[in-house]
């Protein structure tokens, strides 16, 4: 099961009770109070973690809870601390607040919890997000989503010139609680876009170690997938390959729009063609149309660096349309390969590399600003 949005509810451990106790031994008559502190409860901490790949595991444990601290005991003996409760997510999670759920019979409830602060997205005018608390994109950072409750303190800490057999003593804190919203943007360098069939799967699966589905039906993949491609001298690179867009997908039509904010951390975005027009498309308008359906997600998405791969070069009437679409953009740069043959690809490696590795930042800058001149392929 792949999940990339889910909600969870939070709470942190609650601080140990401090400890009345007097010191009762032999010998030793009015010993004095000798309760120890509560311990500190566990926080819940967030992890990024490489090999977690989706927020699948808080499917199954939307509620995340973390052990409270031990109560103190006597002879000054200090309650344990309780471990910090460590969730894996995938990196590229982002956490927002979110609110509780409205309960079912309002009036068993004195007071609703505050809503939290609502933003316009970028990406989307209809829906209204949270303002992000935190963005997990590397590997290994750390989140502490609730902090626990500290330790209560025993009455050891009240015995005074005046008051030598103290009763008092204080509760641990509460464990920090609250409702969360976490979604997954994948972190790729790449990320290949294109209608379904056009064979993104395919091309991922020959270049990288991935071994997406590939089937001859649309919609054939259903969730993001990323495959690591390995240059050389050790470097590497992600590429994201997403499920096919159609028509409309910014408007949530297909599967679109859902993973569409997958490719929203990619440098570099792919336009996989069908140049052969198997399916009965022209490959000029397939650009066009996926040109546009990214330009009306977000502007800034279609203002990336990006490049045109044309796949199906094995098939009659392949050449004719890469003549024609190079002839109706000039200047832009199209790679001819077919994924089944296995052709064009070192080409195609190659290209990559340069635009991953030899791009340096200002180079990046400027072909974007030439790219989103061209951006709507008009
Ligand atoms: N002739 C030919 N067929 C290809 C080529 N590349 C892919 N195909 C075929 O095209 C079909 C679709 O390939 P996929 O890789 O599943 O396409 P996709 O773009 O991932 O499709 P979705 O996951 O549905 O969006 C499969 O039957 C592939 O065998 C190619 O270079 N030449
Ligand atoms: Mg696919």
């Amino acid at each position: 099961m792949f999940v990339d949005r889910i909600k969870v509810f939070a709470q942190a451990g609650d601080g140990g009770r401090g400890c009345v106790s007097f010191r009762r031994e032999k010998f030793v008559p009015r010993g004095g109070p000798d309760g120890g502190d509560g311990g500190r409860g566990g926080d819940i901490i967030l992890r990024a973690d490489v090999h977690t790949d989706n927020l699948s595991n808080l499917f199954y444990e939307p509620i995340i809870k973390a052990k409270s601290g031990v109560h103190g005991q006597g002879k000054k003996k200090h309650g344990r601390a309780a471990l910090p409760k460590i969730v894996k997510v995938p990196v590229g999670t982002i956490v927002y607040p979110a609110p509780a759920p409205v309960p079912r019979n309002e009036d068993d409830f004195d007071e609703t919890p505050p809503a939290p602060e609502i933003v316009k997205s970028n990406n989307d005018a209809k829906t209204e997000v949270a303002r992000p608390i935190a963005d997990l994109a590397h590997d290994g950072e750390e989140f502490v989503l609730c902090k626990g409750g500290g330790g209560g303190k025993g009455n050891v800490h009240f015995k005074s010139s005046r008051n030598r057999a103290p009763v008092q003593y204080t509760e641990g804190e509460e464990g920090e609680q609250g409702h969360f919203l976490l979604e997954l943007r994948t972190i790729a360098d790449a990320a290949l876009v294109g209608y379904p069939n056009a064979g993104k799967s395919t091309l991922l699966g020959k270049i990288s170690a991935a071994h997406p589905k590939v089937a001859s039906y649309p919609f054939t993949t259903l969730h993001p997938v990323v495959g690591v491609i390995d240059f050389d001298g050790y470097r590497r690179a992600a590429i994201a390959d997403i499920p096919g867009l159609i028509e409309g997908a910014h408007r949530n039509v297909g599967l679109g729009h859902d993973f569409l904010r997958h490719i929203t951390r990619c440098r570099i975005l792919l336009f996989i063609l069908d140049i052969a027009g198997s399916e009965g498309r022209s490959p000029i308008a397939d650009l066009q149309n996926l040109r546009r359906e990214i330009d009306l997600y977000d502007p800034r998405l279609s203002a990336r660096p990006w490049y045109v791969v044309a796949n199906k070069m094995d098939l009659p009437d392949a050449t004719e349309n890469l003549r024609a679409l190079k002839q109706r953009f000039p200047g832009l740069e199209v790679l001819p390969i077919s994924a089944e043959q296995s052709e064009g690809l070192t080409e195609l490696k190659d290209a990559l590399e340069r635009w991953f590795f030899a791009g340096q930042p200002a180079e990046f800058r400027e072909q974007a600003a030439q790219t989103a001149a061209a951006a709507r392929c008009e």
